[in-house]
């Protein structure tokens, strides 16, 4: 059985006393068994401290990057060996931001992705297609050579540690989702490739989050689709009150 998750990515949002706050908010409001697997992606600056304030709880912590090396002169950059020295066990990688911003290819996911997974972490892989793509009806041919260049060099066995994620980059932040039935054709989709690439027990056992715009009052009719396991939440989950609203958003 596939687990649901709800991942919040706080993106570069929150000083540590705000991290703090929103830790305090979350831990009060949580109820004890929730119906999905829940994830935070705090700032560098708070990883560890987060980390620490919710060893105890279901919560996990998990990164929102990182370089694919392991040591050396990358100025600014944090290694996976550094995170799992802090505990954190979890990646996001090849979010449309670092990939728009920070120039971060295919061929530069690919290196990640496979330090991650040598590593022994836990990684939350994001894809999609800009506007334009899905205008011109070319989405699931992006979808697919992102994840073909960039993830379907791992062994199957590597695949317990993957969850997906799909981020139409024109629904990220701008208030405009893809409807319900959109999500549902792409993760079906990727949950077909998946299979052709490895088995269908690799794709019945991979979580696909969506991600863009996820709020309160869309949650639950994205959720609510066969191969839709939850979302990566960003602005709505700066908020405990929204963020805990979606992450009970299962039927
Ligand atoms: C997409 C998402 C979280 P938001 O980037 O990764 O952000 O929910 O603000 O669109």
């Amino acid at each position: 059985m596939r687990k649901n998750i709800v991942a919040g990515n706080w993106k570069m949002n929150n000083d540590l006393s705000e991290t703090h706050e929103l830790i305090a908010h979350l831990k009060m409001q949580m109820v004890k068994e929730p119906t999905a697997e829940v994830y935070v992606a705090p700032s560098f600056i708070s990883l560890y401290s987060a980390f620490q304030s919710l060893k105890d709880t279901p919560v996990k912590v998990a990164a929102q990057n990182m370089h694919f090396a392991e040591k050396g002169a990358f100025t600014g950059e944090v290694s996976a060996k550094m995170l799992k020295s802090i505990g954190v066990n979890t990646v996001i990688l090849g979010h449309s931001e670092r990939r728009a911003q920070f120039d971060e290819s295919d061929e530069i996911l690919s290196k990640k992705v496979s330090a991650a997974i040598a590593n022994e972490m836990e990684i939350i892989f994001c894809f999609g297609e800009e506007l334009k793509e899905r205008k011109a009806n070319k989405h699931f041919d992006v979808v697919k050579s992102q994840l073909e260049n960039a993830i379907f060099h791992l062994p199957k066995d590597a695949w317990k540690n993957v969850i997906l994620a799909y981020e139409p980059v024109w629904a990220i932040g701008t208030g405009e989702t893809a409807s319900p039935e959109q999500a549902q054709e792409v993760h079906a989709y990727v949950r077909k490739i998946v299979a052709e690439n490895y088995d269908q027990a690799t794709a019945d056992e991979v979580s696909i989050l969506y991600g863009g715009s996820v709020k309160p009052d869309n949650a639950r009719e994205i959720f609510a689709n066969e191969d839709v396991d939850g979302g990566l939440i960003g602005g709505a989950s700066l908020n405990a009150i929204d963020f805990l609203a979606i992450v009970n958003s299962f039927e």
